[in-house]
Formats: structure tokens, C-alpha cells, sequence
């Protein structure tokens, strides 16, 4: 295994929990929340692929807003603009994982950590500030700055760019196995945080280097 000299975390699933933003849609929209949860998410990702080959980026919120609207109408709900308002302001506020505060204080302590995320720098920045965990980090990447989204292999370049670190001395943490994916295919170390227990590793022959349940296990997997 090669040393390691930094570890970058993805955001969304990885150090932030989007399970209150299902809680607001239960209070707005309730029975079909769930519906628009998960079709909000697969085609927010959706976007951010579809964009990247179309070559027509907008940034993070704007397209995770475009995804809402499709959610609400694909489910026969016409979203309102103060409902809308709402929902994207979650994302500014939404809470980390429970182990996130005490494994990046320790993990700080030991190597450069950096974030790497498909969200534009505001966002990364309003999220970050609200849960107090800016401070550990050397550097918080927005793919704003090269107006492409993951998988692209210029995104986790800038990664390897930014923090002046080799690409196999990088630590790529995620919890979205399309992720896992791409970082691997790229070049850097990476570790799976699998966070929900029926999840399984991509068929695209790029998988984790490790796998762990939350990131407090990466101090020992790493320095021990
Ligand atoms: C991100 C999403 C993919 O932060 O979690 O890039």
C-alpha cells in the first residue's frame, strides 16, 4: 500500500447526511415523498453525467433544482416556489454523519484533508460553515473550477493538482459506489464508506481498495 499524504472526501453520503432533506419532503409532499426522494436523487446524478457528455454545465444548485422539478412532476405534484425555496435551503443546512466531527479532528492531526465534490464552492462553503468542520480541511474542491462532473478524470486531477500530491498517495473517500468507481479508474487509493448495508460495489472493474462502515475506522486502516 503507498503512503499516504492526503485524503479527500466526497460530500454528499460521504460527511453529509441528506436523510433530513427526506424529512422535509415528508412534511410537504407526504405519501409521495419517497417517490420524489429517489427519483430527485437518481436524476441529480443523472444531470451531472448527462451534462458533463453534453458539454452544458450549470452549477450544482441549479441542476439539483432542475431535478426537483422533474421529482415533483414525474410523481403529479406541482412543486410551489416557496416549497421549492425550501428544499434546496436544506442543502445549505443539512447535518454530517454522527462519527464525521471526531474523525476529522483526528485525521487532521495526522495528514492534509481536503474535500472533492460535484457541488459548486457556495454551496461547499455554506455547508461547511454550518457544521463547523471547515477548519480541518487544507482545501474544499468545487468541480466549479473546471465546469465538469465526476466521473470526468479531470475533476479528481484537481484534487492531485491543488494538493500537490501524487495521485497514488491521495486517499479518495466516497460513499456512492459511481464514485468509488471513477476515483479508482483515475488512479488514486480509494476507500468505500458503505454506509447502507444492501449497497453493492459497481461491475465496472474499478473497485475500492478497502471497504469501512464510517470513517472513524480510516485512523486505524491508515497510521496505525
Ligand atoms: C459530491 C456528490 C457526488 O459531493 O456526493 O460530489
Amino acid at each position: 500500500m503507498n503512503p499516504v499524504e492526503a485524503i479527500v472526501f466526497d460530500a454528499y453520503g460521504t460527511l453529509f447526511d441528506v436523510q433530513s432533506i427526506q424529512r422535509k419532503l415528508e412534511k410537504l409532499y407526504n405519501t409521495r415523498a419517497a417517490s420524489i426522494g429517489q427519483v430527485w436523487r437518481q436524476k441529480q446524478l443523472e444531470y451531472t453525467w448527462l451534462r458533463t457528455l453534453m458539454q452544458r454545465y450549470v452549477p450544482f444548485t441549479k441542476l439539483t433544482q432542475d431535478a426537483l422539478l422533474y421529482a415533483c412532476e414525474a410523481n403529479g405534484v406541482n412543486a410551489q416556489p416557496e416549497e421549492v425555496n425550501q428544499l434546496m435551503e436544506a442543502y445549505n443546512q443539512l447535518d454530517v454523519f454522527t462519527e464525521v466531527h471526531a474523525a476529522l479532528q483526528q485525521l487532521s492531526q495526522q495528514v492534509p484533508l481536503a474535500i472533492l465534490s460535484n457541488a459548486n464552492q457556495e454551496l461547499l462553503d455554506r455547508a461547511t460553515t454550518y457544521n463547523q468542520i471547515k477548519p480541518y480541511f487544507k482545501d474544499i474542491i468545487s468541480v466549479d473550477a473546471v465546469e465538469q462532473f465526476k466521473t470526468v478524470p479531470t475533476v479528481y486531477q484537481l484534487a492531485v493538482d491543488r494538493l500537490k500530491v501524487s495521485a497514488e498517495r491521495v486517499v479518495f473517500v466516497s460513499s456512492n459506489t459511481w464514485d468509488v468507481a471513477g476515483a479508482k479508474s483515475f488512479g488514486l487509493q480509494v476507500v468505500w464508506v458503505k454506509r447502507k448495508q444492501d449497497a453493492i460495489v459497481e461491475q465496472l472493474g474499478f473497485p475500492p481498495d478497502h471497504t469501512i462502515e464510517q470513517l472513524g475506522d480510516l485512523s486505524s486502516l491508515f497510521f496505525s
